[in-house]
């Protein structure tokens, strides 16, 4: 290397580090939170008739608030598998609660690791491939958080409640209280150490409530006492949930980290059958396509970028998250595995709201489909049939009167969109889209964990266990 050629080497070395550098110091932390089972109609600020949640309500107030932002699937472990990679949730394995997210995917917090955030996960997973109540999540299991990239993880393989065993890292911990508060104050406590260390974080924070087993304190149950027990308690698990968001804007603040913590909310499918009802009037719940089971509650609070309050009413979803993450941090787009099914929505949080979605949002979930595009809505109850419903959520957001035949040209030209990326989604199935061109191992087993061996010297101690019970009583 000539002297010159030397200088310039060292030169571009120094200018690096010093990017690397000033990154480092104004890269926002990222904290992305998400409640399990919670309706679009179940917050304050679309005036719940019983369900106060002040700390969502401030959060709203404060940041921006989504109104039609819309689940990966309409059941839990798809839009997780949505959430963290980008894409529908049939590319990745995901085809119902309890399946496993495929190694071959490229996730998001292991994108964020290797950006140089710390990453951790909080709660609920549901992405191991086992079914049945959470339990505390094995430290050999295959598919732990830690295998997409988590440096750090206290987590439960699927819903949770009162008084929780969670795993550290794969030891078992016994907990006691509400488990939204419980999750929160473990994760700023994670916050608190990376902050302290000047390292940016990401952090995944995935509640257990407002679903089953219904369980909540006596004062968080107040405002509910004229209602049945069931609802009484889902309702009052939501109280506690708000009350944790509260702790967790409050925690940031207190760490003097809140305006550079992008912090962004939103629930995993729509709701459920209680009463009050919890979709605010759309049509279905959780398990179906229509707006009721993919509609759900979202806000994001960022005050160094989001300075005035905003509501988007541009349809936005899960599958958005990973590539606005990789736009904000300023990632390679190679971070993502292609095809990806969402876009970026970095332009909207800076305040430029698109009227309309460049992208549809589409959807395949086991027999059914959807596309969302802006004003237009198309369903099929059956893949492969040929037979759609079409909607004009414009005019009929309930989805009341299917207009496919008397908008014929809209409705060939959504079906043509649909069917050619429903045959992408096919081709993501067999593995066309890792390196390998295929699945380098089959899809795991969905399983009761009761049936996995590791658990088994657990079994006796957990009988006594109420939220385990009635699966262990011929164990
Ligand atoms: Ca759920």
């Amino acid at each position: 290397m000539s002297s010159l050629s030397r200088f310039l080497f060292i030169l571009t070395i120094a200018v690096a580090f010093q990017i690397c550098n000033a990154a480092e110091n104004t890269r926002p932390n990222i904290v992305l939170v998400m409640s399990d089972d919670q309706g679009w109609g179940q917050v304050g600020y679309y005036d719940h008739p019983l369900l106060k949640t002040p700390n969502l309500d401030e959060m709203a107030a404060n940041g921006m608030r989504f109104d039609r932002f819309y689940a990966g699937a309409p059941v839990c472990s798809p839009t997780r598998a949505s959430f963290l990679t980008g894409r529908a949730n049939d590319r990745t394995g995901v085809y119902q609660h309890g399946n496993a997210l495929r190694l071959q995917e490229r996730p998001m917090p292991r994108a964020m690791q290797q950006a140089g955030y710390a990453t951790g996960h909080f709660g609920k997973w549901h992405l191991n491939g086992l079914r049945g109540p959470g339990v505390p999540i094995l430290g050999n299991d295959k598919y732990h958080p830690g295998r997409y990239g988590y440096d750090y993880w206290l987590s439960v393989t699927n819903f949770f409640d009162m008084n929780p065993t969670l795993s550290r890292n794969g030891s078992f911990e016994e907990f006691n209280g509400d488990s939204s508060v419980i999750i929160v104050d473990e994760a700023l406590e994670f916050m608190e150490r990376q902050s302290n260390a000047d390292k940016p974080f990401f952090t995944t924070i995935w509640y257990g409530s407002p679903h089953s087993p219904m369980v909540a304190s006596d004062s968080d149950q107040k405002a509910f006492t004229h209602l049945k027990e069931t609802d009484r308690n889902h309702y009052g698990e939501l109280v506690a949930m708000d009350r944790s968001i509260g702790n967790l804007r409050k925690g940031l603040r207190e760490l003097g980290i809140e305006k550079n913590t992008l912090v962004w909310f939103c629930s995993d499918n729509g709701g459920l059958k209680v009463t009050p009802e919890s979709v605010n009037g759309l049509r279905g719940r959780k398990g179906t396509v229509y707006e009721g089971g993919l509609r759900v509650p979202a806000i994001i609070e960022w005050p160094n970028v989001i300075s005035e309050a905003a509501i988007s009413k541009t349809p936005a979803g899960v599958v958005d998250i990973f590539p606005t993450i990789v736009a904000i941090a300023g990632l390679p787009k190679s971070a993502m595995l292609q095809p990806q099914d969402g876009q970026s929505l970095k332009n909207s949080i800076e305040g430029r709201i698109p009227k309309r979605r460049k992208k549809p949002l589409s959807f395949r979930f086991m027999e059914a489909g959807a596309l969302v595009d802006n004003q237009y809505k198309l369903v099929t109850q059956k893949l492969g049939s040929g037979e759609y419903e079409m909607y004009d959520l414009a005019k009929d957001p309930k989805e009341g009167t299917n207009v496919i035949d008397s908008r014929p040209e809209i409705a060939k030209r959504l079906v043509a969109v649909f069917e050619k990326w429903s045959k992408t989604v096919d081709a993501s199935d067999e593995g066309k889209d890792y390196p390998e061109g295929r699945l380098t191992d089959p899809n795991p087993r969905r399983m009761f964990w009761t049936d996995l061996p590791g658990y088994e010297p657990y079994f006796e101690e957990w009988k006594k266990r109420p939220e385990y019970e009635s699966r262990l009583k011929d164990k």
